[in-house]
C-alpha cells in the first residue's frame, strides 16, 4: 500500500465493460434485527435491471436471482457500480486505482474450485458449483474500509464463511485459517511485474473465532449480479471490521492451522501492517493518521471526510472477541 503507483501507458482496454447497473431502490427494514434474514423478502424482487446475472454461468444464476436481503447497511447508501468496480486493490493486476478494471476481464473463473486442507477431519477440494449448492445467498450491506483511508459501502452477494469451514470439520487443534489467492503469472499481469514486492500468492489469514464469525463472509456477487473480476472473482472473503487487505480476492485454497499464519502485507511491512488489522481510529498508520477517512465516491464539494468507527462500526457484532487484548500491540 502506498507503493509509488506506476501510471501505465496501455489504452484503456475496451472489451472490460461493466455490466451497466441500476442503483435498485432498497427498502430498508425497520427495526429488524442486525442478523436477521428476511426470507421473505427476495432481493430480486427489488431490483429493477432488465438482464439480471448476464455475466454469470449459468448454475451461479439461480442462486443469485434467489439471494435473501438482510438488514445489515445502517441505512447507508451503496457507492456507484462504477465506483466499486473502477476503484479497486487488487495488485495482482497492477497497482493504478484502474488496474484491476483494465487488466482483470479475461481472467478464467469458471470452472473454480477451492481446496481446504490442514487441521480438519474432511480435507478436499470443491467446485464454486458444489460450494454453492444448496447454499442460501444473502445480501450484506457493508461498510469497506481500506487501511489506506478510504472507504465505501458495498452491495455484496454472499454467505457466512463458516457454512463452508463447518463441512471439512475442523479438529480442535484448528486455531487459525489460512487463505490463499489464485497464483497465475499468465493471466495476472501484476505477478508477473519487475515492480512487484509481494510474494505471491497473496496470502491472509484469521482466528477460528474470526472466521467462524457470522459477520464474515464469501462474497460471489455484487448489486444482485455475478462479482466483476477486479472484486475477487469468482469467490473472495469480506470481514467488514478489519482493513480492506484482510478481503482476500479469488480465493483457490483454504487450510486450517495450529499456528497463525504468515500474511501478505504483514510480511512486507510488519510494523506497518499487523495480522489483526482490525479498523481502529485511535492506532495510527506509522505513517499516516486513521482517525478520519475519504468515503467514496466524494461529492461535488470536499472530500467527503467522515470520522472512522472502531471495528469500522462493527463493534457491537465484534469487540468482544478482542476482550483483554491490546489493541495497540495486537494491531
Ligand atoms: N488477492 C488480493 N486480495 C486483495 C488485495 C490484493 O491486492 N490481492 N487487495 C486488498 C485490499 S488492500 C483492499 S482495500 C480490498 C479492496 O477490495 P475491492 O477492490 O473489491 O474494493 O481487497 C483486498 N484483497
Ligand atoms: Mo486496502
Amino acid at each position: 500500500m502506498l507503493i509509488r503507483s506506476r501510471r501505465s501507458s496501455d489504452p484503456l482496454s475496451s472489451e472490460i465493460t461493466p455490466q451497466s447497473v441500476y442503483l435498485r431502490r432498497r427498502q430498508f427494514m425497520a427495526g429488524g434485527a442486525a442478523l436477521a434474514l428476511s426470507a421473505a423478502m427476495p432481493a430480486v424482487a427489488l431490483q429493477t435491471r432488465d438482464n439480471p446475472q448476464s455475466g454469470a454461468p449459468e448454475w451461479l444464476q439461480k442462486p443469485l436471482r434467489e439471494a435473501v436481503t438482510t438488514a445489515f447497511g445502517d441505512g447507508e447508501k451503496p457507492a456507484p457500480y462504477s465506483t466499486i468496480t473502477q476503484y479497486n486493490n487488487f495488485y495482482e493486476f497492477g497497482y493504478g486505482k484502474d488496474d484491476p478494471y483494465r487488466y482483470s476481464g479475461s481472467m478464467q473463473t469458471d470452472p473454480w474450485s477451492v481446496t481446504v486442507e490442514g487441521e480438519c477431519e474432511k480435507p478436499g477440494t470443491l467446485t464454486l458449483e458444489d460450494i454453492l449448492r444448496g447454499q442460501t445467498l444473502e445480501e450484506r450491506i457493508y461498510r469497506l474500509r481500506c487501511v489506506e483511508a478510504w472507504s465505501m459501502v458495498i452491495p455484496w452477494i454472499g454467505f457466512p464463511l463458516a457454512d463452508l469451514l463447518k463441512r471439512f470439520r475442523p479438529l480442535s487443534s484448528a486455531k487459525f485459517v489460512e487463505f490463499i489467492t489464485l497464483h497465475d503469472p499468465e493471466q495476472m499481469r501484476g505477478q508477473r511485474s519487475a515492480f512487484s514486492t509481494i510474494d505471491w500468492p497473496y496470502h491472509e489469514g484469521l482466528r477460528m473465532d474470526e472466521a467462524m464469525h457470522p459477520l464474515t463472509i464469501l462474497a460471489v456477487g455484487l448489486y444482485g449480479e455475478v462479482l466483476p473480476n477486479q472484486n475477487g472473482a469468482p469467490l473472495r472473503l469480506v470481514v467488514p471490521w478489519k482493513y480492506g487487505f484482510k478481503s482476500i480476492k479469488s480465493v483457490v485454497g483454504i487450510r486450517f492451522r495450529d499456528s497463525m499464519p504468515a500474511t501478505s502485507w504483514n510480511d512486507i511491512a510488519p510494523h506497518e501492517y499487523g495480522f489483526y488489522a482490525n479498523v481502529n481510529p485511535d492506532v495510527d498508520h506509522p505513517r499516516w493518521s486513521q482517525a478520519t477517512e475519504r468515503r467514496l465516491p466524494a461529492g461535488l464539494f470536499g472530500s467527503n471526510r467522515i470520522d472512522t468507527q472502531l471495528f469500522n462500526g462493527y463493534a457491537a457484532e465484534v469487540a468482544s472477541l478482542y476482550r483483554g487484548m491490546d489493541l495497540r500491540k495486537h494491531y
